[in-house]
């Protein structure tokens, strides 16, 4: 029988906004709401963004501080992952903010890429190295962010360096405008890099999520899904909530064999300590 599945819900991002889906959360209230409709749906971790109230990006301690304690009031035993990533353009120290909160895990984005326009998300290796040190120092798990397979490589190297400790745990981000295609050959080619301990979980941009993590389901890997990835529970169809599209990634999971594991499962399975 396959493990069972951790579900990831993405509630917020850093670059959807209410004009695409008036339900994308800003205020602390909105981001409790959102992150409530996920766990009750069935998602273990939140990935977490911030923003101010009129929705621009911010990576602030404080507000960080007031969104997790709101979510933890809703939501007592769900895994809170802070974003890292926070937006393009932010300094390394603007980013890295939540990590002085000590949260279980957070993101580690290994590598540079293109991000649409004009943007590029910078990620050099020495950044890499700064934010997994500080990750290490204070006990937080890392989830690897790879947007490529040349990104799988640079968290391996930095693995066997020591900066990232094992047993490793990646999110292959499948389909941004710059980095590899939501494709089913490009999910595989990526699952078969990663060593055979590592953990990971899988998220497809715009119309990719849904197939991607039905492919992960069926690999044997972790799913996620939300707002920052994709805002529609159909071709058409507005998600009214981050707990309709995690809702869908339950049904197709139980259909495909697969259970959905509980907070304190997925902190089994990722070796969390609380
Ligand atoms: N908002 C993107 C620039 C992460 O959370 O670590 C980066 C991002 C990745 O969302
Ligand atoms: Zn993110």
């Amino acid at each position: 029988m396959m493990e069972k599945v951790i579900i990831t819900a993405a509630i917020c991002g850093a670059e959807v906004s209410k004009e695409h889906n008036p339900a994308v959360p800003y205020t602390i209230e909105e981001i409790g709401r959102e992150a409530e409709s996920a766990y009750k749906a069935g998602a273990s971790i939140i990935h977490l963004h911030v923003r101010n109230d009129d929705g621009t990006p911010t990576q602030d301690k404080d507000r960080f501080a007031a969104a997790i304690a709101e979510i933890k009031k809703r939501c007592p035993d769900v895994i809170i992952q802070p974003s890292t990533g926070g937006a393009v353009g932010m300094t390394d120290s603007e980013r890295l903010q939540p990590t002085e909160l000590n949260p279980e895990m957070a993101t580690l984005d290994c590598g540079t890429c293109n991000f649409g326009g004009d943007d590029i998300f910078v990620n050099t290796e020495n950044m890499i190295k700064n934010f997994a040190t500080r990750m290490k120092e204070r006990g937080i798990k890392p989830e690897c962010e790879v947007f490529d397979k040349g990104m799988i490589d640079m968290a391996l190297r930095l693995h066997r360096k020591g900066f990232i400790p094992g047993p490793l745990h990646f999110n292959m981000v499948m389909g941004v405008n710059g980095g590899i295609s939501g494709t089913p050959r490009d999910l595989l080619f990526m699952v078969e890099s990663i060593p055979s301990d590592a953990t990971f979980t899988v998220c497809g941009i715009g119309r990719a999520e849904f197939p991607m993590i039905t492919m992960s389901l069926l690999l044997g890997g972790h799913v996620r899904v939300g707002f920052e990835d994709n805002i529609y529970l159909a071709k058409g169809v507005l998600a009214k909530s981050n707990g309709e599209l995690v809702a869908k990634a339950v049904r197709i999971a139980r259909e495909l064999g697969r259970e959905i594991a509980t907070p304190d499962e997925a902190r089994n399975i990722l070796g969390l300590k609380r």
